[in-house]
């Protein structure tokens, strides 16, 4: 007789209490923190089903942000969290992968990966915080670290042309790309959100400042220092003439341009266009394989595979 209770327990609410794990270790006043208090409050709005969260990471002072998330996670190898986190996608369609990162870990030593996980639209929502800098190693230039940036690697200021993440982005593919600053927690719990419901291979990238070695970096966008957080107009698609100029996410080209604004440029959804998940097409690819196989287990095909080259 099975001594399954009939009624199933119900989860009790998901509470930043329940969410928190780890103090965070970083430095008074980084920006991280204030990405991590949206990622709570984002969590807490949706009430995801607390055991279907998967928070990911590679190396570097962002990457820590695992440890402080009491959720399945893991704090992985410096740029190799792309095709960690895909795997993990494709194989557990039950649960959503939330994999957070630096300037450094995403586009520099990650950068082939970011761009092979956008071109594949694998289901999952990046977070990188982009201080401009390398935090962890203590201040060496970082492939978004500004002409003229004086670092221990450049100490005469960088010489090279930074990366533009929202050009690199749409370029490679991803199906979502937005852009906040960490001074704007509302704004950071919007995109997140927006994120988390796209289909597809979903990126925020947020400004995040490096309080210790690069103080100051987003100033020109934070209201309380005179700069302006400037947000993209999205279309309403209501037919009046104010319409006519706001931007259309799903146009590629339109998003580009929007992107290549000077500094600290605008703020907002630039991209957001459907395309079918590698989630969605291997999954069909594997149910069309199983009827062919009459269902049979993985153990039977693996059998009759090593039997075939006996
Ligand atoms: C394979 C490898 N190369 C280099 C490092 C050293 N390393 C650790 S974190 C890091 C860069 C971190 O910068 P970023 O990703 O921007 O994160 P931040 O600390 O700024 O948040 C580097 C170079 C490493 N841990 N592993
Ligand atoms: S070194 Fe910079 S990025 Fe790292 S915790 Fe400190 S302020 Fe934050
Ligand atoms: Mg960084």
């Amino acid at each position: 007789m099975s001594t399954e209770s009939p009624i199933a327990p119900t989860a009790p609410p998901l509470t930043k209490k329940a969410l928190t794990a780890d103090h965070p270790t970083w430095c008074p006043g980084c920006g991280d923190f204030a990405v991590l208090a949206s990622f709570y409050k984002m969590l807490e709005k949706r009430q995801l089903p607390h055991q279907n969260i998967v928070t990911l990471a590679g190396i570097g002072c962002s990457s820590r942000f695992p440890y402080f998330v009491n959720s399945h996670g893991a704090h992985f190898i410096h740029g190799r969290a792309v095709p960690f986190a895909s795997g993990v996608s494709l194989s557990r369609p039950d649960v959503h992968v939330f994999l957070f990162g630096g300037d450094g870990d995403g586009f520099s030593i990650g950068g082939n990966h970011l761009e092979h996980g956008a071109r594949k639209n694998i289901r999952l929502t990046y977070v990188i915080m982009d201080n401009f800098v390398y935090g962890l190693t203590k201040k060496q230039t970082s492939p978004t670290s500004p002409i003229g940036y004086r670092s221990k690697t450049d100490p005469t200021g960088a010489i090279d042309q930074p990366v533009n993440p929202i050009k690199k982005l749409i370029t490679a593919g991803a199906t979502f790309v937005a852009r906040s600053h960490a001074t704007q927690v509302n704004h950071m719990i919007q995109m997140m959100e927006r994120a988390h419901d796209h289909d597809g291979f979903s990126v925020v990238e947020i400004l995040s400042e490096c309080v210790e070695f690069f103080p100051g970096a987003f100033d020109a966008a934070n209201p309380r220092k005179n700069g302006q957080f400037q947000i993209i107009e999205e279309k309403t698609w209501d037919g009046s003439a104010e319409d006519e100029a706001r931007h259309d996410v799903t146009d590629e080209i339109a998003a580009y341009k929007l992107a290549g604004l000077p500094f600290p440029g605008l703020f907002g959804v630039f991209y957001d266009a459907a395309r079918p998940t590698k989630n969605a097409l291997e999954q069909k690819w594997i149910n069309s394989s199983r009827e062919k196989s009459r269902h049979a287990s993985d153990l039977e095909l693996l059998q009759a595979s090593f039997d075939r080259i006996k």
